[in-house]
């Protein structure tokens, strides 16, 4: 494990890239649950998503500007959209009006930059049919009848088999992907989210198809032999390195420059850059590492925000990182 993440724990500054359909409302990743959008409704986002001004390498220009050495998107969000070609879904990008694999052009302008490549996938689904509404699920019911009513007929392992093809297709048809990182929100039914996606069988197939890369640890498995291979505190600035049984774990803070993950235009709450540098200092004295969230916007542009943020830390890191 150590000898697996020698690269990540030297290079510590990331880019995380949250991008999907919920960048037409601009108003936060998770607005289809916040406001309980049913999926005809949330339908119009799929049919106008044209990014025309994406240029991704653009964005790795502005990555490796600002210092990073790694960088992770959003190949599908909780909304279950999929920026990839995948074969097990209608609901991808080559099917809205930009027609387009964008992970397959992500991947090649951020390897071209020298940027290692990191996938974040979504371990829950809202729009998958056999995906269970549960009480966090944007089809929220009113009671346990009306949710027993809503999962009639609906076979999570059906979800399950969906979830473990689009992984390997992600891991197969790509190249070296050096980073996988799953997520939840919350752990699914029951609390049994391993179960829900089976968590245990994918890693394994996840480190045969890619021996070299490393796993974040949202799976669930926190009591299993491989629960992957960092810990990821979320929004909030540690008080000290993080021990597990007593002993320090690797970890990764993954942070906003404002509030929210996917973009939301009219967020005020844009940190600034000593505030940023401050974070990446803090968290790299710790022994951590640094995921810095931009939310691109409907068009493929980074907001004006976030790329004077970027530019004002590449300004420092030019003259105080190492290689
Ligand atoms: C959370 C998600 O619910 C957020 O939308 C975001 O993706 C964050 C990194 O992880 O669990």
């Amino acid at each position: 494990k150590e000898k697996r993440l020698a690269w990540w724990t030297n290079d510590r500054f990331g880019m995380f890239i949250h991008w999907g359909l919920y960048a037409l409302p601009a108003r936060h990743e998770w607005v289809k649950n916040r406001e309980q959008l049913t999926d005809s409704a949330y339908q119009k986002y799929f049919e106008y998503f044209n990014p025309d001004l994406y240029n991704p390498k653009e964005w790795a220009r502005q990555a490796k500007a600002a210092g990073m050495k790694y960088a992770v998107i959003t190949t599908k969000h909780h909304e279950g959209f999929c920026l990839f070609d995948s074969k097990f879904t209608d609901y991808k990008s080559t099917n809205t009006p930009i027609k387009k694999d964008l992970i397959k052009e992500w991947v090649e302008a951020f390897r071209a930059e020298g940027i290692k490549i990191g996938f974040y996938y979504s371990l829950i689904d809202w729009h998958h049919p056999d995906f269970t509404v549960d009480r966090s699920h944007p089809q929220r019911a009113k009671s346990d009848a009306e949710y027993d009513a809503l999962n009639k007929g609906k076979d999570m392992a059906k979800y399950r088999t969906y979830l473990s093809n689009q992984v390997r297709e992600l891991l197969t048809n790509y190249g070296k992907i050096d980073i996988l990182w799953l997520d939840f929100s919350y752990p699914g039914k029951n609390g049994k989210g391993h179960e829900d996606w089976g968590s245990e069988s994918l890693i394994k197939m996840v480190r045969q198809l890619q021996p070299g890369i490393i796993v974040n640890d949202r799976l669930d498995l926190k009591d299993y032999e491989d629960g992957g291979d960092f810990v990821t505190p979320e929004q909030y600035k540690v008080a000290a390195w993080p021990t597990e049984n007593g002993k320090r774990v690797p970890w990764e803070t993954c942070q906003t420059f404002s509030g929210s993950w996917g973009y939301y235009r009219d967020e005020t709450t844009w940190k600034d850059v000593k505030q940023l540098l401050v974070l990446l200092i803090e968290s790299v004295s710790k022994g951590g590492n640094v995921l810095l969230n931009v939310g691109p916007t409907a068009r493929g542009k980074i907001d004006y925000r976030a790329e004077s943020a970027l530019k004002g830390m590449g300004e420092w890191m030019e003259v105080n990182s190492r290689s």
